[in-house]
Parts: C-alpha cells; structure tokens; sequence
C-alpha cells in the first residue's frame, strides 16, 4: 500500500527513469535495438525495483500513467539520439492492463506525434496474457492497428504464458522474446535446449525473429548461434544502464 500511494505521483516528482539494454545482431554482432526498463528511485524509499513495483502498479492501475510515461520518455529519448546521428530502434514494454483500459493505438498515435520519433522506430513488447485475452477478435483489430502505425510487436517473456500456435500465425508479430528462465540452462538441461530449439525454427517457419533473453555466458551465445538465433540480449553483453552511459558506449565515435 505504501508504494501504491508513494508511487502516485511519481513521475511528476521526476523519481522515475528509464535505462537501456541493448540487444545484439547474432549474426552481424550490430547493436539492434535498446529495450527501456523502468528505474524508480523514490524519496522516502530510495531505490526500488521494477519487480517490486511494476505488480503493485498492474494491480491498482498506476501502470496505466506510469507506462505512459515510460512510452513518451523512451519516445523523447530515441528521437533526441536518432536527430544527432545515432539512430537505435527502443523497445518498450507494455501491460496487458494498457493495451485493455485504454486504447493504446490513439495513445500511441498521440505519443508518436508528439516525439516526432518515426514509428519505424519503436517496438512494443507485449506479453502472451494480452493475446490469450482476445475477446471477439478486439485484439487482433488493435494490433493490426498499432501495425498500421509502422511500430513493430514483440511478444516478452514467450513460453511462460497460455502459447496458442493459432494466434502466432493470427496476429502481426515481428519478434519472439524467449524468456530467459528457458535460456539459463540451455547449455546443460536437454529439455530446455529443446524447447529453445523448437521457438528458434517456430520462428523461422511463422518468419518471426528470435531474440534470447538473459543470455549470461559464452556457453549459451555459441549454442543460439548455433541453432540460428536472431538476437540476443542479457549481462553477458551488457545490464541495463541510464541513456548518457548506452549512449556514451554505443554512439559510433
Ligand atoms: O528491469 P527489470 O529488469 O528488473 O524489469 C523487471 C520487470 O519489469 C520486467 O518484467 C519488465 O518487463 C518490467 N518492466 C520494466 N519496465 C517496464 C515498463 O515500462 N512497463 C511495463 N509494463 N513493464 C516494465
Ligand atoms: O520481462 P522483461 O523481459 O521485460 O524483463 C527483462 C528483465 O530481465 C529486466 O529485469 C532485466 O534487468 C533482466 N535481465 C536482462 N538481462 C538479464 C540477464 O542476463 N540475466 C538476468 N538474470 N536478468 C536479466
Ligand atoms: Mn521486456
Ligand atoms: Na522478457
């Protein structure tokens, strides 16, 4: 209850940040895309973190202001870099509570306009529940909308959710985010390594590209390369850091 209350208001407090992991070509090795994570670093509580907070905010609805104002600072931010000369798509997360409580592709068209960001240029991850919970069809229509837009879809955390091979063909999705509980052992667990096996080739069937979360060693990135796995992101690479430090790192001199 106290981060409820506390995290009221606290993008206008300016306790909000976004930091930035990259995600990597596995082919090219060529940066691909910066996922924004929110950062909260509250007054009375200091550092809180987003596995703490995002629950309490998805469960009182503070996630539908707080998501926007993650969208429309990811939004600012892609658009300040990409005027200066570095151009780098930016995933941003949203819940299944922002895509059904409000109508995300008026939101999206409005934030979009607003940043003067190319649609081309931002990807939303959006997770299995958002479209397991397609009642009448109104899902599909909203997201072949946001498509419309230019944005490209990502489906977070894929496995751990009510997966329908149905839908994959259904709905325009561009990126498979294989959760990273499947990628942690795929080096020694057969069963893991298998089912990470059949996303990467589901992928190559649907032509959706594969991206390996939470890739932390050598072991597991020569065993996506391996098997033909589009993308990669995780610590082995790089952690989630503020903008000036993504910036400062991965800006071609
Ligand atoms: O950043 P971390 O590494 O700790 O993220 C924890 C969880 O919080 C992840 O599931 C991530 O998807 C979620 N998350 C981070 N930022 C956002 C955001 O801006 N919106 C939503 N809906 N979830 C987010
Ligand atoms: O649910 P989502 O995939 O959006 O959340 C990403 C979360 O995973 C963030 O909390 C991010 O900090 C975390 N993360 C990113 N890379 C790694 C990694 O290599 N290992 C672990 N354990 N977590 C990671
Ligand atoms: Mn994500
Ligand atoms: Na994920």
């Amino acid at each position: 209850l106290q981060i409820q209350s506390l995290l009221h208001g606290a993008a206008e407090r300016g306790e909000l940040c976004l930091h930035y992991q990259p995600q990597f070509d596995l082919v090219s090795g060529e940066l691909a895309c910066a996922e924004a994570l929110l950062r909260w670093n509250s007054a009375e509580l200091g550092q809180v973190s987003p596995a703490r907070f995002i629950p309490v905010a998805e469960e009182s609805g503070l996630i539908v202001p707080v998501g926007e104002w993650a969208l429309r600072e990811a939004c600012r931010q892609a658009e300040s870099w990409r005027r200066t000369g570095f151009a780098v798509p930016v995933a941003v997360n949203l819940s299944a509570l922002q895509f059904r409580r409000s109508d995300p592709v008026e939101l999206l068209e409005r934030v979009l306009a607003e940043s003067g960001l190319p649609a081309a240029q931002l990807e939303l991850e959006l997770t299995e529940s958002v479209l397991v919970q397609d009642s009448g069809g109104g899902t599909l229509e909203r997201l072949r909308r946001l498509k419309a837009l230019g944005v490209s879809l990502a489906i977070d955390d894929f496995g751990t959710g009510f997966s329908s091979l149905a839908y994959l063909r259904r709905f325009p999705i561009d990126k498979l985010k294989i959760d990273q509980a499947f990628v942690r052992d795929i080096a020694t667990d057969p069963e893991d390594a298998a089912i990470v096996n059949l996303v990467i080739e589901l992928g190559r069937i649907l032509r959706i590209r594969t991206v390996a979360e939470g890739v932390e060693s050598e072991a597991q990135l020569r065993f996506l390369a391996e098997r033909g796995c589009d993308m990669v992101q995780g610590y082995h690479f790089a952690r989630p850091m503020t903008a000036a430090q993504f910036e400062a790192q991965y800006r071609a001199p």
